[in-house]
This record gives structure tokens, C-alpha cells and sequence, in this order.
């Protein structure tokens, strides 16, 4: 599927800079099944990197300089490696700015490079285009300068790159789009970072995302309040049980004895964290053992609660996931990711996918006017050298 996008992105190289690529780098995208906005909240994620991936191409230029080139938007930005790293009003270039800020910080030390990228990871769908591009980045460099860095600090580097944008995320992009493996969701602890790797066998099923084509206006300002509101609930489950050190040590019982102490905002978003933290011991169980109906059921009571307490829904979304609720070939959907806006990700009854999206694109175009689309994802290996 991404042969198309790695022989155009190294030939757009070659022409660019007259020679071949030194390294040919990989970065992909992520999914979610289940565990939303919990990596800053420290309790278990269930994602995995998928076969949507940006290609990037590099080379060393022995100068202390380095050109970007992203075909896709036929923008190029140069940055002295000399000068201090500071963010520009292009954003997509601060991704890459905040890599290269992040790695001089921690004193790795390396020099001008060419690099030219293209992707076929959808921009503002929730799957996470931003972390491939700075653990992309962040691997090419490496594997261009030898640098040693390992693949947890990777992904660090760049939720750090990502925090200095703007946006202050939790680990799970990044880490997932760095550990992906083929065919394997990544059970993460976000508390200890351990993680083990779990069969995606989703049996009778298919994973099928619907883009709903709602872009997330909303996102920045709104992922760093939720943050806020979480760190304040926690700090009052805390001053009432002193055994409690994060969300996962607090029953829901706990918490609903103490629900006169908090804020009614703040108790809606700790409840479903708490219940949240919950389904993701409960949803990898049920995949363990290939109950991919109560997977589905666990689905729809996370968009629940991701529309009704932690509010991060949209009317599209929660159309497409009402609508799913009622057909009797899709057993689980939620939105997927930060929300307001980009994808859900559903299960479909095997052979039925096609009926399903026919339906689902004429009700989506007849209600709102906006085209649905759709990927059929593979579960795939993370960052790599081709
Ligand atoms: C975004 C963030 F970047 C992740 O860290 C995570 O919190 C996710 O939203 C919600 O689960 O993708």
C-alpha cells in the first residue's frame, strides 16, 4: 500500500537534491481501540500503529543547516542548526522545530541534513499525524548521525516536541506510532510505561474508521482544559483517600461517596476516567479471548461517556455512533482520539462493510452535507529504516 508513497517520496528527493537518500525512514499513524484520554490521567491505553505512514527521505549536507521539504504542501522551511530554535506561525513546521529543539537539549549532537517528506496519514482525522511526524523526524536523525537514542526516548522526545507547540499530550501516540507491531495492539501502563503487545484478532469483525470531515477547532484549547480539570479532581479524590495515588487506585464507589466535593465539570470528566481505566482491563480480556461483541458493547459505553461526561464529542460523531448503535452488522464504535471531530472506529460484521458504509454515507451526506469517509486500516509495525 506504501510503495506508491516511498517510491514518489525518494524520487522527489533525488530530483531535489540530485542523489539518492542516504536513509529512507517510516513513521505511522495510530489507532485506538479503546482508553481515550487517559495517557495523562496515567492508566492503560490499548492502541496500535497502522499502515498509514509518512515517508520521509534524508541525506547529510556537511553544513550546519537543514532544508524540509513536505510535498504534499509544496512548502520548504531551512533552519540554522547554530540559532536558537524558536516557533514560527507555519505550523507544521514547529513539529519539526520542536524535534530538533528537543534532541540539542538533551545535547545530541548532529549537523545539517536534507530531508523531503510525504504522507498518507489524514491531517486533523484523530490519528495522530503529528506524532509520526516527530518520531519520524526524530528516527531519521538518528539513523542518520548514529545517535543513541532508544526507542522510549523516542517517543518522549517527542511529546516533548509536542508540548512545546502547544498541545501538552499524553505518551500514547507517540509510543504507539514508535512500538507498533504487525498485527498487535500494545497494552500501555501510561503510570510505568511498561507495555505488552496483544493479538489484534478482531475474528468475525472488521476495524473500518469513518472520517466525519469535522476538523478539530476546538482541540488545542479544550484537550489542555480537560488536562486542568482531571489534575483538580484528582488532587480532591487524594485529600479524601490518602491510599489513592493516581486515577486507577479509586474505585467508582470512592469517588461517587466524595461527588459533593467536586465541581459538577470536574466530577463528570474523573467519573469517566475511572470507569474508563476500567473497560481497558475489561476490552483486552475480551479480545484475549475473541469476545468481540463485548469489545463492540465497551466501544459504545466509551463514547458515552466521552459525549456525556468528558464532552469531547460533536453532533456528527455522535450520529454516526447512534446509527451504528441501531445496525445490527456493527457491534461496537466511538470516537476515536481527542475528539471533536475526526474519526470513529467501528466493527463491522465481516462481508457486510460495504452495505454499512453505502448506508452510512447517504444518511451522513443527507443529514449534514459533508462527505464521509472511509480507511480500512492494518494493524502495522512502527517507525522503520527501509
Ligand atoms: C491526543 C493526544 F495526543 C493523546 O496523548 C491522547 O491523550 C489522545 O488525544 C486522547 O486519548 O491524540
Amino acid at each position: 500500500m506504501n510503495d506508491l508513497l516511498i517510491q514518489n517520496t525518494t524520487s522527489f528527493f533525488e530530483k531535489s537534491f540530485g542523489s539518492k537518500p542516504e536513509k529512507v525512514v517510516l513513521s505511522p499513524g495510530r489507532i485506538n481501540i479503546i482508553g481515550e484520554h487517559i495517557d495523562y490521567n496515567d492508566g492503560f491505553v490499548l492502541p496500535a500503529a497502522i499502515d498509514k505512514v509518512i515517508c520521509f527521505a534524508f541525506e547529510k549536507n556537511n553544513s550546519k543547516k537543514s532544508k524540509i521539504f513536505a510535498i504534499d504542501l509544496n512548502e520548504e522551511f531551512e533552519i540554522d542548526l547554530t540559532q536558537e530554535v524558536k516557533l514560527s506561525d507555519i505550523v507544521w513546521t514547529n513539529y519539526i522545530r520542536g524535534v530538533i529543539k528537543q534532541l540539542q537539549d538533551k545535547g545530541f549532537e548532529f549537523d545539517g541534513f536534507n530531508c523531503v517528506f510525504s504522507s498518507n496519514i489524514p491531517v486533523g482525522s484523530g490519528l495522530s499525524s503529528s506524532a509520526a511526524l516527530e518520531c519520524g523526524m526524530i528516527f531519521g536523525i538518528k539513523q542518520l548521525f548514529d545517535l543513541k537514542i532508544e526507542k522510549l526516548d523516542i517517543a518522549l522526545l517527542g511529546q516533548k516536541a509536542e508540548h512545546w507547540v502547544g498541545i501538552n499530550c499524553g505518551i500514547m501516540d507517540q509510543f504507539s506510532s514508535v512500538h507498533g507491531l504487525e498485527n498487535k495492539v500494545i497494552k500501555l501502563d501510561c503510570n510505568t510505561l511498561d507495555f505488552e503487545y496483544h493479538n489484534a484478532d478482531f475474528k468475525d469483525y472488521s476495524l473500518v474508521l469513518f472520517d466525519s470531515n469535522v476538523k478539530h477547532s476546538l482541540f488545542t484549547s479544550e484537550y489542555n482544559t480537560r488536562r486542568i480539570e482531571c489534575e483538580k479532581g484528582l488532587s480532591i479524590i487524594k485529600e479524601n483517600f490518602s491510599e489513592v495515588k493516581s486515577f486507577r487506585d479509586c474505585s467508582e464507589e470512592q469517588l461517587l461517596s466524595i461527588q459533593d466535593k467536586m465541581d459538577a465539570t470536574v466530577f463528570k470528566r474523573v467519573h469517566f476516567v475511572v470507569k474508563e481505566i476500567n473497560r481497558v482491563i475489561k476490552a483486552c480480556e475480551a479480545l484475549d479471548k475473541g469476545d468481540i461483541e463485548l469489545l463492540g458493547q465497551l466501544l459504545f459505553e466509551t463514547h458515552h461517556g466521552l459525549s456525556q461526561e468528558y464532552e469531547v464529542s460533536c453532533d456528527e460523531l455522535d450520529m454516526l455512533v447512534d446509527t451504528a448503535k441501531a445496525d445490527e452488522n456493527v457491534v461496537g464504535s466511538r470516537v476515536m482520539g481527542g475528539g471533536f471531530g475526526g474519526c470513529t472506529i467501528n466493527l463491522i460484521k465481516k462481508g457486510h462493510e460495504n452495505e454499512v458504509k453505502r448506508k452510512f454515507s447517504n444518511l451522513y451526506l443527507n443529514t449534514f452535507g459533508i462527505e464521509l469517509k472511509f480507511y480500512d486500516v492494518k494493524v502495522s509495525n512502527g517507525t522503520t529504516l527501509l
